[in-house]
């Protein structure tokens, strides 16, 4: 039976305290355990059910008398970030029922807790061959005074052969703003080396032009001969074109980032050098790996990695593991406040949004002083021993 105005309104009302009670829920990190790194935080900070309700549901008794969701929310991950004015703001990867993404701007007074979602998603231009979807953005504030947005723009690959329905391309979409609200959408990034993932803005000009971090890949999901990270030069980037990619931070067999790698948001400037943070890709019986690692390059040469600590710096755990895509931690934004706190926006399993914070000096020295990768079992025996003689020599 259609329910009368009434229990229309009692549902609604219930629909709209609920929604408001799990928007202001605090967070706390999680102290036990610590690493000395970072914190992780006890819950996710967005999620699907963040969506505003009227991004969701009709709200008029007259053409939605069963107050049914007419639009679902999937999944809210991958978020680049941008600290304006005080504000904490991620431009998240909203993903629909319909398996779309797009993007979507969300606030915190404090970076950690009480997200709020603008009033709506954001409305990205398209090229004159539109996406099929977009995803994964960058945020950049560069010193040219522009704020860039570099995403991943995937569109269905003109070559499949008739009746494949899945094969795609990847390349870079770049879009301009002054306010996150009204973006300006340039040509898409050329590359001269495939497919295109994980294309990342350097935020300053090197030698007059635009640094990019790229990640050449030979297909959709295969990176196959074209992986590693790359730095490409660019003179114009309202038609950027890489003459050529050179390929700084490579994957590696046995390694963390044995089937791929990609720079995660831009790096961070610090006296000894840019701090970066990337996720590696490893194979094994359950699928795809990924992790987030970390490391320096060179404040003159940002392609110059002087700093590169072995291992994972955060992998999935608990709940994180399980998702729409299991076993994937993903970042593409992080924030450095005035008080060089750093705040860690990571996605797990391709569905929820995590935070986890640190300082500038702590994740110096973790890169500085955390042993490299020796490639052999040999050679992390080798560490820990060398770890342990020196911890005896002080008793
Ligand atoms: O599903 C895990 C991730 O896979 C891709 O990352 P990469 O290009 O490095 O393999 C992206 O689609 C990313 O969005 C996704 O989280």
């Amino acid at each position: 039976m259609k329910p009368t105005r009434k229990e229309f309104d009692k549902f609604l009302t219930r629909l709209k305290n609920e929604h408001e009670n799990f928007l202001v829920k605090r967070n706390k990190p999680v102290r036990k355990n610590y690493n000395g790194i970072y914190y992780r935080y006890k819950r996710p900070i967005l999620t699907a059910a963040h969506a505003p309700l009227n991004w969701r549901y009709d709200l008029n008794y007259e053409t939605n008398p069963y107050l049914l969701q007419r639009i679902g929310m999937n999944a809210a991950f991958n978020s680049g970030a941008v600290y304006l004015d005080g504000r904490y703001l991620l431009v998240v990867r909203m993903e629909g029922w319909d398996r779309k993404s797009f993007f979507a701007v969300a606030e915190s007074p404090n970076g950690i807790d009480t997200w709020r979602f603008w009033e709506r998603p954001l409305i990205m231009p398209e090229t004159d061959l539109p996406d099929i979807n977009v995803y994964d953005m960058r945020v950049v504030q560069h010193e040219d005074g522009w704020i860039y947005g570099v995403f991943c723009s995937e569109r269905k690959d003109p070559s499949a052969p008739p009746g494949d329905t899945s094969q795609a391309t990847a390349s870079g979409g770049i879009a301009r703003t002054k306010d996150l609200i009204s973006w300006e959408r340039l040509p898409d990034f050329i590359s001269h080396h495939g497919q295109q993932r994980n294309l990342v803005l350097h935020p300053e000009f090197i030698n007059g032009k635009y640094a990019f971090y790229t990640r050449p890949q030979d297909g959709f999901i295969e990176v196959g001969g074209g992986g590693g990270i790359g730095w490409a030069l660019v003179d114009d980037i309202t038609h950027a074109e890489a003459p050529e990619e050179i390929i700084f931070e490579e994957k590696k067999y046995h390694t963390i980032k044995e089937l791929k790698n990609g720079q995660g948001p831009a790096p961070l400037k610090t006296e000894k050098g840019w701090l970066h943070l990337a996720h590696g890709v490893r194979g094994c019986a359950a699928g795809l790996r990924y992790v987030l690692y970390m490391f320096m390059t060179d404040l003159e040469n940002p392609s110059k990695v002087i700093a590169r600590p072995g291992g994972y710096f955060m992998a999935p755990e608990g709940n994180e593991r399980v998702g729409d895509v299991s076993n994937v931690l993903f970042a593409n934004g992080w924030i450095r406040n005035e008080k060089d706190e750093v705040f860690i926006y990571y996605a797990s399993s391709d569905t929820r949004m995590h935070v986890a914070t640190s300082t500038v000096d702590r994740l110096v020295d973790y890169c500085m002083n955390t042993p490299a990768d020796g490639y052999r079992s040999a050679e992390s025996v080798k560490n820990i021993n060398e770890l342990i003689d020196r911890n005896l020599s002080i008793m």
